[in-house]
């Protein structure tokens, strides 16, 4: 699985209509959908997801914000999905981010960062388990 990554369209990106023209990018830059669903989860569920990050300043709020709305999750395969993906997206500030990444043209701060894509292949097994079944990854 090792040329699999998890990404989530968050709830600002989906609030601000970018789903369409988020999904277009990851297909044009040659990333296969395995798998792909529309939620809208928990805080408790959201607290999951990042509790990594549980003892960080900004965790109440940034699990505030995944739970405010709907997120598209899916799967994504390609040779080196891990970091061409997180390439594709840029960085996590979108200040931060290169010309014509997905952060660059569709985030707005570095808490409401459109998009999430895994950080190694261990993590983007782990997440793409957590949100999708055996039978619902192709
Ligand atoms: P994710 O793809 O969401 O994991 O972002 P990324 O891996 O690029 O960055 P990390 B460090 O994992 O941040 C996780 C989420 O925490 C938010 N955050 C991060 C803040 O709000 N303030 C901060 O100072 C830092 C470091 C950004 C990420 N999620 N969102 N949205
Ligand atoms: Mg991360």
């Amino acid at each position: 699985m090792t040329n699999r990554t998890f990404t989530m369209i968050k709830p600002d990106a989906t609030e601000k209509g970018y789903t369409g023209a988020i999904l277009a990018q990851i297909n044009a830059a040659g990333f296969r959908i395995a798998a792909m669903k529309m939620l809208h989860i928990s805080k408790e569920k959201a607290g999951e997801f990042y509790a990594v990050h549980k003892e960080r300043p900004f965790y109440g709020e940034l699990v505030d914000f995944m739970s405010r709305g709907p997120i598209t999750a899916a799967i994504l395969e390609k040779e080196n999905a891990v970091e061409d993906f997180r390439k594709l997206i840029g960085a996590t500030n979108p200040a931060n981010a290169g010309e014509g990444t997905i952060r660059k043209l569709y985030a707005a701060s570095v808490g409401e960062n459109a998009i999430h894509g895994s950080d190694s292949n261990e993590n983007a097994a782990i997440e793409g388990d957590f949100f999708f079944s055996k039978l619902e990854q192709f």
